[in-house]
This record gives C-alpha cells, sequence and structure tokens, in this order.
C-alpha cells in the first residue's frame, strides 16, 4: 500500500527581521495585550529556528518558508507614495504610522495561514491541492498572499503531482487557511477526512457583538471544492463556536487540533459539537478508522485557559519510531490544569505518549504558537523528490540559516524604529541570503527587477 508510506513534511515560517508588536490583529488577545512592547526579531527568528531544529532532531523531514519583503514598498507605491525607498517610509512614517505598522508587520511567519493543504490521497485527481489563503480579514495579513502563492509554487512546481490555486478570490469570503482546517486519517498517507471550520456565513445577518469571525463558510467550502474533495475523500464543514471566539480563539488552530485519527480540543470548539462529533464519526469509519477524541471538558480546562495557555495550538506529530508527541509553547506547561491535561492523556496509554515544551515566547505574545508557525504538508516518496529539495532543511542549512539571522537581525525593535528606511535594506540583504540556503529563485518583487 505504497500511499502508507507518505510523510507529513512541516514548513515552519522563519520570522523576518521586522517582527514587532503593532496590536494589528483583532480578536487575538496576546497581540493586543503586547501593542506597543519592544520586540527581539533575532531572538524571535532563533527561537522558530530552534524548534524546526529539535524536528529534524527527532527524524523528521522539514520544511522552511521564508519571510517576505517588509516595509512591503510595492504595495506603498501602489498608494501612490513615490521617491526613493527612504523618502516613501519616512512619508508614510509622518502621514500615517499604523499604515507603516501594518506594511512591516513580519506575520507571514504563521504559515498556517499561509494556504489550505489536501494530500494527494484525498483528492479527486490524486495531486496535492494547495489554497493559498486571502487573509482579507486583516490588511497586514492580506499583503502575504502574492508572495506566498509564488513561494509555493516555486516549491511546488511539478504540475503532474501539484495544483497551486489562486487564493479564493472574493475578499468578502475570508479565508485564513490550514489554522482552520483539520485533517483525520488512520495514516498520513491514507484517506482521510477533512474538517473545515469556519466562522460564519458571509451572509449572515444581525449584528454578531464579540470579535468578527475570520472564516468565511464559503470560503472553507470553494476551498474543498477546487481541491477537489467531494468526489476524493470527502470533506465536513462545520462551525467553530461564538464563545471560542469571543474568547480569544481567532483561528480553530487555538482550541483544537488533529494528527492520525486523533483530534484534540477543547469541548466548546465547536457550535455543534455533538452533531459534529457524529459526522466525523461516520466519516472516519467509512474510511475504515475510528477517531481518538482527546476532549478537554469545560471542567477540566476553559476556553479562557486553552487561549491563556495555546495548550491546543500544539503540534501533535508522530514520530518515526512509532507513537505521537505534543510540541507545545512553555506557556502551555506555565498554566497548571493545561499542564495536567497533559499528563492525563500521556497517561492514558492512548498514541501520545511525549510532550515536549518549547520556548517561542517571541512569537507567542503576538498569539503565535507552534502550530501557527507551520503549514504541514504530507507528501508521498515521489511527491517529496518532485520538491527538488526547495525550502527543505537539515541541520547545516538550519546553522546557515541561524548565522544569517545572527549577522543580519537587530535585537531590539520598537515601534518608532519602523520608521528607520535601514530596516527595508537590512531585510532585502537577510532575503536574498536566506533564499539561497532555501534554494528558493526570485519570489520577491524586489528580486524581479
Ligand atoms: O493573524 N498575529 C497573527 C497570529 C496568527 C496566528 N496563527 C494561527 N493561529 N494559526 C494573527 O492574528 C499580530 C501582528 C501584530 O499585531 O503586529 C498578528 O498578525
Amino acid at each position: 500500500m505504497p500511499g502508507t508510506m507518505a510523510t507529513e513534511v512541516n514548513f515552519d515560517g522563519l520570522v523576518g527581521p521586522t517582527h514587532n508588536y503593532g496590536g494589528l490583529a483583532q480578536g487575538n488577545l496576546a497581540a493586543a495585550a503586547n501593542e506597543g512592547q519592544v520586540s527581539n526579531p533575532r531572538e524571535a527568528a532563533l527561537q522558530g529556528l530552534s524548534k524546526m531544529r529539535w524536528m529534524v532532531r527527532q527524524g523528521l523531514v522539514q520544511g522552511c518558508l521564508p519571510p517576505h519583503e517588509r516595509p512591503h514598498l510595492p504595495s506603498l507605491r501602489k498608494m501612490g507614495f513615490s521617491g526613493t525607498h527612504a523618502q516613501v517610509v519616512s512619508t508614510v512614517a509622518r502621514a500615517n504610522p499604523v499604515l507603516l505598522a501594518n506594511v512591516t508587520s513580519a506575520s507571514a511567519m504563521w504559515t498556517a495561514n499561509a494556504a489550505t493543504v489536501s494530500p494527494s490521497a484525498d483528492t479527486g485527481d490524486g495531486r496535492v491541492h494547495f489554497t493559498p489563503a486571502n487573509l482579507s480579514s486583516h490588511f497586514h495579513r492580506s499583503l502575504e498572499v502574492e508572495t506566498t502563492t509564488r513561494i509555493l509554487r516555486a516549491i511546488f512546481a511539478d504540475a503532474s503531482k501539484f495544483a497551486v490555486h489562486d487564493a479564493v478570490p472574493f475578499h468578502a469570503f475570508g479565508d485564513e487557511g490550514a489554522a482552520n482546517h483539520c485533517r483525520l486519517s488512520a495514516a498520513h498517507g491514507t484517506r482521510g477526512v477533512e474538517v473545515f471550520v469556519y466562522g460564519r456565513s458571509a451572509f449572515a445577518r444581525g449584528a454578531a457583538g464579540g470579535f468578527a469571525a475570520r472564516q468565511a463558510m464559503e470560503a472553507s467550502h470553494i476551498v474543498a471544492t477546487h481541491h477537489q474533495l467531494w468526489t476524493g475523500g470527502g470533506a465536513i464543514l462545520t462551525q467553530q463556536s461564538k464563545a471560542a471566539i469571543d474568547a480569544g480563539a481567532f483561528h480553530n488552530d487555538v482550541v483544537a487540533v488533529s494528527n492520525g485519527p486523533v483530534l484534540m480540543y477543547q469541548a466548546q470548539a465547536f457550535e455543534q459539537r455533538d452533531a459534529f462529533l457524529d459526522s466525523l464519526k461516520r466519516a472516519c469509519d467509512a474510511k475504515g478508522f475510528d477517531p481518538v477524541l482527546l476532549e478537554a471538558a469545560p471542567g477540566e480546562l476553559t476556553l479562557e485557559e486553552a487561549v491563556k495557555s495555546y495548550l491546543f495550538n500544539s503540534q501533535i506529530i508522530s514520530l518515526p519510531s512509532g507513537g505521537m508527541a505534543l510540541v507545545l509553547p512553555r506557556e502551555a506547561e506555565e498554566t497548571p490544569r493545561a499542564k495536567a491535561f497533559v499528563d492525563r492523556v500521556l497517561a492514558s496509554n492512548g498514541p501520545v505518549r511525549e510532550a515536549h515544551y518549547l520556548d517561542l515566547r517571541q512569537s507567542m505574545r503576538n498569539g503565535g504558537g507552534p502550530a501557527c508557525l507551520r503549514l504541514r504538508v504530507v507528501l508521498t516518496p515521489d511527491e517529496l523528490a518532485a520538491t527538488g529539495g526547495r525550502c527543505l532543511v537539515d541541520e547545516a542549512k538550519i546553522d546557515a540559516l541561524e548565522a544569517i539571522v545572527g549577522r543580519r537581525y537587530r535585537d531590539r525593535l520598537a515601534p518608532a524604529d519602523l520608521a528607520d528606511p535601514a530596516l527595508l535594506d537590512e531585510c532585502r540583504l537577510a532575503l536574498d541570503e536566506i533564499g539561497q540556503v532555501l534554494s528558493l529563485g526570485a519570489v520577491h518583487d524586489f528580486q524581479q527587477a
């Protein structure tokens, strides 16, 4: 059964040189709480790279997606700002500092929002399908789409094996990518059940109150259709609970995570929990396996504790030696009831046997935990070979990326520093060097001229 041989590759986003705390993200409590703090881009990138190294050392295949050009000059020029780079940056800094913060955000690091990915085992035409997320709910994030699409097309260029679609073109239909998507399967390479979790319909009426939902049901449906899931493995669309969104779960991956047959979640994550679990069980049964449900009841862990600890923003990984491990943020270890839930899962004799807590505090302060920082792509050996190794990293490449970060990244960025025109030059120099390590061609606008 060749399908069962497939591997999951995690493509982590490398934090960019402009990582800062702009307070730009709606419904994201950590980002709001840390607005205006001084960031440390170098430390942020090193924390991310050490997660990648940790994964490589587990014997897993690890990928890395580069940061994007920031501040994003092409967007500013489209708005009519003109002159040299330095003139554009200083004019925007004076005229509209919030706009400058938006075009300077390093948010491309959270690659769980880069795209939705369906492995070839699930799709009607047997190719791996990608839809870059349009991220239309936030201006600073919508700037990622073009470059992300170019990067994915550069890595997954073989059209006989991969389809990289355009992002959902209707901006009213917000799409936030894999952060609102789970997949359950007996093994990575066998036909799975894909679960799309939307916030609400773009046409829903009435004042919602609380935080706005970012993911439109219509976008989830469009992605499932483009990925040929209705003729392939099938998909389930289910609604994220309003309570979870209002508690600060701006993406479903803050309250739920899956791997293989396992779904780990807070009991109030889904608006219609019982109906959803029923259809999930039936869909898994049709594929010949039972889901393993690891549920935290509200009495065990409230939504607020889930959001504070980022327990469910962990990665569940299948280890080459068999069994699964949880990769969690330190904040989960420091939240006693979150740690107790993990300990209960480990003691339950289920598939999850290990837990590892990593320091990702720089990203966490912007609401980005371990799972936000990675895009999962399940590939068969042939598909993996067809990437030509682009954007795959081993320890030597991680060493090289660490050296670039050490050389080019600042260790301190205060809000006022965003007005420094030198930041853009530093970013471009770093991106050229990072692109060489990752064997990427000209994917950034400034490299295309
Ligand atoms: O979209 N934060 C991101 C965090 C994304 C986390 N991703 C997942 N849950 N998968 C967001 O809210 C904050 C940037 C700032 O405010 O400067 C930000 O965009």
